[in-house]
């Protein structure tokens, strides 16, 4: 079942998620549900939150040389903490709840991660390239926060023009 993605400037996307403690069927299912979101609209990632469900889960799939997802390379993140960074990097990026929008963010070029999956089994995680990128992106989710809010003042200034115009012809 695919699910409603909520978009900028709906304040549910400023919440901070709660931890998961309850590593069940119904946080099975949400998770299906969520992956299904995620492939039907053409993301490499989703937090719960974009769903408006305030929990510490996300979700990402990072296409193959190809540019193919694969259901094997699935990462079902829940509870995750950074416990380690290192270097920085500039990638373009782009979000589900900020359709049609896509900009450079600084993120660290590596981390590792430790979080919890779906049976609440502790993992730890080495990233680099864009699955460290996109970690950090989608971790920013859980603390209420999107890429936008990385910019600077005249480039957010530029984004909140282009963004309200684009809403406008929308309607
Ligand atoms: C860099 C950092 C983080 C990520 C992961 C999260 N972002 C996405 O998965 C964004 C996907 C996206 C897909 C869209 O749909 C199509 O391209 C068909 C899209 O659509 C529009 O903007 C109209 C926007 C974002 C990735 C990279
Ligand atoms: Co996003």
């Amino acid at each position: 079942m695919t699910l409603t993605i909520i978009t900028y400037p709906d304040k549910q996307l400023k919440n901070i998620s709660k931890e998961v403690t309850a590593f069940d069927n119904t946080l099975h299912r949400f998770l299906d549900d969520m992956y299904d979101t995620m492939i039907t609209c053409n993301g490499i990632g989703l937090a719960a939150i974009q769903v408006a469900n305030p929990i510490r889960a996300l979700l990402l799939c990072i296409p193959d040389e190809e540019g193919n997802q694969h259901r094997d390379n699935l990462l079902e993140i829940i509870n995750p903490v950074i416990v380690n960074t290192d270097g920085s990097v500039l990638y373009q990026e782009g979000c589900l709840s900020v359709p049609g929008f896509y900009e450079d963010v600084e993120r660290y070029e590596t981390l590792t991660l430790r979080y919890q999956n779906r049976y609440g089994e502790r993992c730890t995680l080495e990233a680099k390239e864009l699955l460290s990128i996109a970690i950090q992106h989608e971790i920013d989710h859980l603390e209420g926060k999107l890429f936008i809010e990385k910019l600077s003042y005249s480039r957010r200034k530029k984004f909140e023009k282009e963004y309200k115009k684009a809403l406008k012809e929308k309607k």
